[in-house]
């Protein structure tokens, strides 16, 4: 199963960069596309309404500003949706993270941090890896490297404090 990205505008394209990548660190085929829940609702509808059948698994939604297209994009379909909210805005992505966080009950959307693009991937993957044993060990792997990566640094830190 693939991954499909929809993001309300050319310009929060370089905030999911580190979920584009992160997918592609997992070998996660992904759609990708430029949709507005208000300026090009239809667009949506139809990107979302048969994805399905495309073979996408899980959305990742991202918006900024009065951010409704996460929701949009829920109501449209029973796959899964996580929610980016994007910092556009001079309320610094406040604004997205309480439009996507607070959907009303029915219609969930699992919403991310300001600017979580690379969560939004990994929680993509683990959503996909349910039904992906290979997925699966690629996500354990991955947790290794991390666990890894942060006893190098208490080692260098350490060693530094002459401990
Ligand atoms: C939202 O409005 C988009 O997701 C973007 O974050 C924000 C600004 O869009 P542009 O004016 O840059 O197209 O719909």
């Amino acid at each position: 199963m693939k991954a499909a990205i929809i993001m309300g505008s050319d310009s929060d394209l370089p905030v999911l960069e580190p979920a584009l990548k992160t997918l592609a660190d997992f070998g996660v085929a992904v759609e990708v596309v430029v949709a507005s829940a208000h300026r090009t609702p239809q667009k949506v509808h139809d990107f979302v309404a048969n994805a399905a059948d495309r073979g996408v698994g899980v959305f990742i939604a991202a918006a900024g500003a009065a951010a409704h297209l996460p929701g949009v994009v829920a109501s449209f379909t029973t796959l899964p949706v996580i929610g980016v909210p994007v910092n556009s805005t001079p309320l610094g992505g406040m604004d997205a993270l309480l439009s996507i966080v607070q959907m009303p009950a029915g219609i969930p959307v699992a919403t991310m941090a300001i600017n979580g693009a690379k969560n939004a991937a990994l929680f993509a993957v683990q959503v996909l890896a349910t039904a992906d044993p290979a997925l699966r060990e690629k996500l354990a792997a991955y947790r290794q490297t991390m666990a890894a990566e942060v006893e190098a640094k208490a080692a260098k830190v350490a060693a530094t404090l002459g401990q």
